[in-house]
């Protein structure tokens, strides 16, 4: 079989394997396998890009990177739903369509809660994917939602449609993407749909195929020229390769809706995504221009919206739990209660202003409710059923160590003012082995918690004298000489680990992953950067005061400076070395830089592109990974294109390299 063959039927098994497991959520081969075939077409496709189809499931993986999103205007409104709350207006909804029609069904289908995307196919091909933006006017986000897996890049009809759906975050993807920003350091994400609206605004497209966002067709523009009604509609849609939502009813009447709506109700909780109620339309086409529309929405449709679950419970005590960076957060302990699918006995109070700000107190009866399904929260107090209880009042000492807890100015949390706090330690200690930072993966949290109660570990250092320890380590149940031999093993790697990686692990506040890696292209050894000043650090684009303030803190602490003593006494790297790369998308990629740049001068831009890890090209072959691309670009940019090169535009390179040089 030739080259061109094997790259055909590589895109054929593997845009087959996505669907099957994506779309019908019934995989066919293992991933493994798909591993294996992706490894391949990504390698013959970077050797023969000429061969590449337009259909080419490597297209998910993402890499383009844009600096911001072109207007759209849709061809077709992109009209809202009215909204309906209870059975009874759901009867007055009927009954406004019983005055006009009177021969009709009903299609009931979940309404996901998401945001709305319009995608445009030409000749069976994926060209165009635009948010709802303002109903008139959205943004083109073709690129990222290009990376959807359930997304077809090909229909199995050469037709020329419009079809519009809503992409969402399912539970897994935002459980993982919130255990991810917590490990480092960054905001959480509130609920399933606020990510998947951040995410389809993000500019890299890598970062968009990396938190698996899903999607669910549900209509086609101008339905009429391919079907009579919603439920061919639905099943046009799955006969043209798309995902649709399998809870759709075909409804006679009011009482079989009113029915159906209950059913609903209680069957959304098992899902493993967040609906907000059910889309109810009229079955059939041929009587929408007869019922009409109102300048916001159609009338043959509306929305039943399901009260999000909230359920009263006793809130028993306010309990206080310190993180790592030592901020002290209270706690509602509650009488367990069952809310959406699971039991909950805790929720956070995020801080002390929020508590005063409710005024919650022990003893209170509150309304607690899952936060997007998943975070318990408490929302608000029933005032009704009050007694005698006290006001809160935030606790002064740590709950752990009992030394005093700080608040400052203009800030929210309190903080443990003892740096060797062991109940911050602990958490520092699981931060500091974690893959993201030291990456000593066998110190695991079980065996910090474990090696803390025992005595072994109370501080970072404390991790580099646990081989003075070995054989009482090897008698531990279950741990014994080979567990033991690959933790110290682990350990001894880590001391080599990159200086950005050990900066991050060592839990100075706002001291992020991507904070780190500015820091040591600025400072490249840590005894530089304890020198520096709030004005040096301060001045480095992308770090603020907060930022600055906080390492220069952390450097004036002489606990803080024996403690880096003892880590450099041990052998742990402590130096960014010339040359030394960071993981960047730039390393080992070839480069080509064309058309007037306006922010860098060649040189700048070439000097950046080396210290990043890659090299510059002049001419734009089949093996450059990138084309930056200025104004006036000419023919290398038109090659780049016709080879499908990755093309980014001056403001998207800045983005690529703020702060890193
Ligand atoms: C919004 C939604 C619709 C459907 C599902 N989820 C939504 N969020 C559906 O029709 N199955 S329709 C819709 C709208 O028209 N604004």
């Amino acid at each position: 079989m030739d080259v061109k063959e094997r790259m055909l039927e590589l895109t054929k098994i593997l845009n087959q394997a996505n669907y099957d497991y994506h779309t019908l959520d019934q995989p066919t081969i293992s991933d493994y396998d798909y591993d294996h075939y992706l490894k391949e077409l990504v390698e013959l496709e970077a050797k023969y890009p000429e061969f590449k189809a337009i259909d080419s499931p490597t297209e998910k993986i993402g890499g383009v990177v844009l600096s911001g999103f072109e207007k759209v205007t849709h061809t077709k409104p992109m009209m809202s739903l009215s909204n309906v709350f209870s059975a009874d207006e759901l009867k007055e909804f009927d009954e406004r369509i019983l005055k006009v029609v009177s021969n009709y069904h009903y299609v009931t289908e979940l309404k996901i809660d998401g945001l709305a995307v319009s995608l445009t196919y030409e000749k069976g091909l994926f060209v165009r994917a635009a948010t709802r933006g303002n109903g008139l006017v959205g943004e083109d986000v073709t690129q990222n939602v290009m990376t959807i897996k359930s997304l077809p890049l090909k229909l199995t009809e050469p037709i020329d449609i419009i079809v519009r759906g809503e992409i969402y975050m399912p539970h897994k993807s935002f459980k993982k993407l919130n255990e991810q920003r917590l490990s480092n350091d960054e905001p959480l994400f509130q609920n399933p749909r606020n990510a998947a609206a951040g995410t389809i605004r993000q500019l890299d497209s890598k970062v968009v195929a990396e938190r698996n966002l899903d999607l669910f067709t549900y209509t086609i523009v101008d339905d009429k020229n391919y079907v009579d009604t919603q439920k061919e509609a639905l099943e046009y849609l799955k006969k043209l390769g798309f995902k649709v939502n399998p809870n759709y009813h075909l409804i006679d009447d009011i009482d079989h809706l009113i029915q159906q709506i209950e059913a609903y109700d209680a069957f959304r909780k098992t899902l493993p995504y967040d609906t907000d109620g059910v889309v109810i339309k009229i079955n059939e086409f041929d009587l929408y221009e007869r019922i009409g529309y109102t300048s916001k929405f159609p009338k043959w449709a509306t929305a039943y919206k399901f009260k999000a679950e909230q359920v009263e419970t006793i809130l028993k005590d306010i309990t206080f739990q310190i993180g790592r960076t030592g901020v002290v957060t209270p706690v509602a302990e509650l009488e367990p209660v069952f809310i959406s699918g699971s039991t909950v006995a805790r929720a956070t109070l995020h801080n002390e202003d929020y508590v005063l700000a409710k005024d919650i107190r022990i003893g209170d009866t509150v309304l607690v409710h899952k936060a997007g399904e998943i975070i318990p929260e408490v929302i608000e107090v029933v005032l009704d059923k009050r007694t005698n209880q006290k006001p809160f009042q935030m606790i002064e000492s740590c709950p752990v160590c009992g030394e005093p807890l700080i608040r400052k100015p203009g800030e929210a949390d309190h903080y443990c003012s003892n740096p060797d706090c062991p109940g911050k330690n602990i958490n520092g200690l699981i931060h500091f082995s974690s893959r993201v930072a030291m990456d000593i993966d066998t110190l695991g949290e079980k065996v910090v918690e474990t090696f803390h109660e025992l005595g072994y570990l109370n501080s970072i250092p404390d991790i580099y004298k646990l081989k003075d320890f070995s054989d009482e380590l090897k008698e531990l149940p279950g741990f014994g000489d080979k567990k033991i031999d690959n933790l110290l093993t682990a350990i001894e790697n880590s001391k080599s680990q990159t200086l950005d990686k050990l900066l991050f692990g060592l839990g100075i506040k706002h001291v992020g992953a991507k904070v780190a890696k500015i820091l040591v292209k600025h400072y490249p050894s840590i005894d530089e950067l304890k020198e520096a000043t709030f004005e040096d650090l301060n001045a480095i684009p992308d770090i603020g005061e907060m930022i600055a303030q906080s390492i220069v803190n952390y450097f004036h602490d002489s606990k803080n400076l024996e403690m880096i003593e003892e880590l450099k006494r041990f052998g742990l790297n402590m130096i960014f070395e010339k040359g030394e790369q960071i993981e960047h998308p730039f390393n080992n990629k070839t480069i080509v830089l064309t058309g007037k740049l306006q922010i860098f001068t060649r040189d700048q831009a070439s000097d950046l592109i080396e210290k990043l890890g890659g090299k510059v090209s002049s001419s734009v072959s089949s093996k450059t990974d990138f084309v930056v691309a200025g104004e006036d670009a000419g023919s290398k940019l038109k090659k780049a294109n016709e080879l499908g090169v990755k093309v980014i535009d001056e403001q998207a390179f800045k983005v690529m390299v703020d702060g890193l040089y």
